[in-house]
């Protein structure tokens, strides 16, 4: 069956009638293994989100502050909340996570749970409130908002105890419940060592599996802000992917099972991170993965570091390995001392996003004539037009016994490109295990790519542009009937 996509607008306008009709009759295809949230389907259509790593640490010249710093170093007179969304805008980001506290203890709210807070800075003469401003400007530029909240608190004398859980949550849910919506709540995996712990100045150490009680804390979160993904190493909705320099496995499935260091059971600081970067084929979690990594060497602010800011290629190298190999990208652009970014890291952000932009604005394969080799129940329902619109929840999709079909996708016309961009429809599971690519190339099909797990996105990167009048996708493995939401054909130019 032949559609383009201006035909079957048009067909689709005269006979609407019948073809709801028809596709009506056929039932769409059962969902397969564990399945995303409705809060996990939003999360993971960002694609692109911000960290700020921004504390006491930014004026120490250090990556994690030992909980003695005083109060009073923390000054960023320069602060411009305004100034620093709208540099993440620029760069495409969906969001922006904040360190509210980091390891070292320093509150950048005005915490009634600890003195050791921003109501002690010379800063606003005590009156400011970082949390309140970047969420407010987030708002304002219509970012959505997530926090970090460190577990490890190497300020506090309590931690270690039974009662610094019970202070851990009164943050989280002084956090949960004055800034309005969090899209993100980020839980880090460090924890427990040695700190100022009030004074005591000795090392702590923890039963990662016990002492938070997990269960409870994530609890709250899901009672104070429903709509909120969890990330830690284990999820319960987004898992760490196991390094922190921001690549996926080239293989990323969105399930997951994962697994303790010693093989038993995981927590958050005790994960076998090597299997996090692959995630689980057929595991019983939907846990997609999500890549942390900063625009600079370290998390923190350091002037030496002035001049190692990631360039916009590297960062187009990272958008690929992983948004293109079906994770999120949280990228790290960190607060100078006069509480802006530097130069160097607004504008790298900025040409990132232009050379996304630049290569996505444009799908050749929007005029192209789609046929696929086989249509569920024949249904115009489920037919390859739907791989060209923008809307996630259509798909085409296969008869339940057509596991592996191939699909040409005809220019007209010679067509050169080097990115070719999938997407399952994942709200019905991640169906697809490898596809292949051919083009057709002096009268026959030649083998141009191969990829794994499809998942939310699988971004091809052809090493050379190639030209053809057609391109063929071939499913070549899967478990059950295959539902395709999105197929786009692009050139990078640069
Ligand atoms: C880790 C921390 O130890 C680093 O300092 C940083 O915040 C990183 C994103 O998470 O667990």
């Amino acid at each position: 069956m032949t559609v383009t996509r201006r035909n079957f607008l048009v067909t689709s306008a005269l006979t609407f009638g019948s073809l709801y009709a028809s596709g009506k009759a056929v039932p769409p295809p059962a969902p397969f293994g564990a399945l995303p949230s409705a809060r996990q389907l939003r999360w993971q259509r960002m694609e692109t989100n911000a960290f700020l790593h921004f504390t006491v640490n930014t004026f120490t010249d250090k990556e994690w502050g030992d909980g003695d710093e005083d109060p009073s170093i923390f000054n960023p007179q320069g602060f411009d909340p305004d100034a620093i969304v709208s540099a993440l805008k620029a760069g495409g980001m969906k969001g922006v996570i904040l360190t509210c506290k980091h390891h070292d203890g320093f509150c950048l709210w005005p915490t009634k749970t600890t003195d050791h807070c921003i109501r002690n800075s010379p800063w606003k003469n005590g009156k400011g409130d970082i949390v309140r401003d970047i969420s407010q400007a987030a708002q304002r530029h219509g970012l959505k908002f997530g926090i970090y909240c460190s577990p490890w608190d190497r300020n506090n004398a309590s931690y270690g105890k039974p009662a610094y859980i019970a202070l851990y949550r009164r943050q989280l849910t002084e956090l949960l419940t004055s800034y309005g919506p969090v899209f993100e709540v980020w839980f880090d995996g460090a924890n427990g060592g040695s700190g100022y712990y009030g004074g005591a100045r000795e090392t702590r150490t923890i039963d990662k599996r016990t002492y938070y009680d997990w269960p409870g804390t994530f609890a709250l979160v899901r009672k104070l802000q429903p709509g909120a993904v969890i990330f830690s190493d284990v999820g319960p909705d987004v898992r760490w992917v196991g390094d922190e320099k921001g690549i996926a496995g080239e293989t990323c499935w969105a399930t997951y099972d994962p697994v303790g260091e010693d093989g038993g059971p995981a927590a958050p600081g005790n994960v076998r991170a090597s299997e996090s970067m692959q995630g689980t084929r057929f595991g019983s979690h939907w846990l997609p993965a999500e890549c942390d990594v900063s625009i600079r060497p370290g998390w923190f602010w350091h002037e030496r570091e002035n001049d190692k800011v990631k360039t916009p290629q590297e960062l187009v190298d990272l958008y690929f390995k992983s948004v293109g190999r079906g994770a999120t990208l949280l990228l790290n652009i960190p607060p100078n001392r006069h509480g802006q970014l530097s130069p160097q890291d607004v504008s790298s952000l900025e040409s990132f996003h232009r050379h996304i932009q630049s290569i996505f604005h444009e799908d050749l394969a929007a005029r192209a004539r789609l046929q696929a080799s086989n249509i569920r129940g024949q249904s115009h329902r489920y037919g390859p037009q739907f791989l060209l619109d923008e809307d996630p929840g259509t798909f085409w999709a296969t008869d339940d016994n057509v596991h592996t079909p191939e699909l040409t996708v005809d220019f007209g016309s010679p067509c050169t490109f080097n990115v070719v961009r999938l997407r399952e429809a994942i709200q019905l599971g991640q169906r697809i295990g490898a596809i292949a690519l051919d083009a057709w190339q002096q009268g026959s099909w030649t083998q141009i790519a191969q990829a794994t797990s499809i998942g939310s996105c699988r971004l091809i990167r052809l090493q050379n542009a190639i030209e053809t009048p057609r391109l063929r996708l071939r499913i070549t493995d899967s478990p059950a009937c295959i539902a395709l939401s999105s197929l786009g054909v692009y050139l990078d130019q640069k």
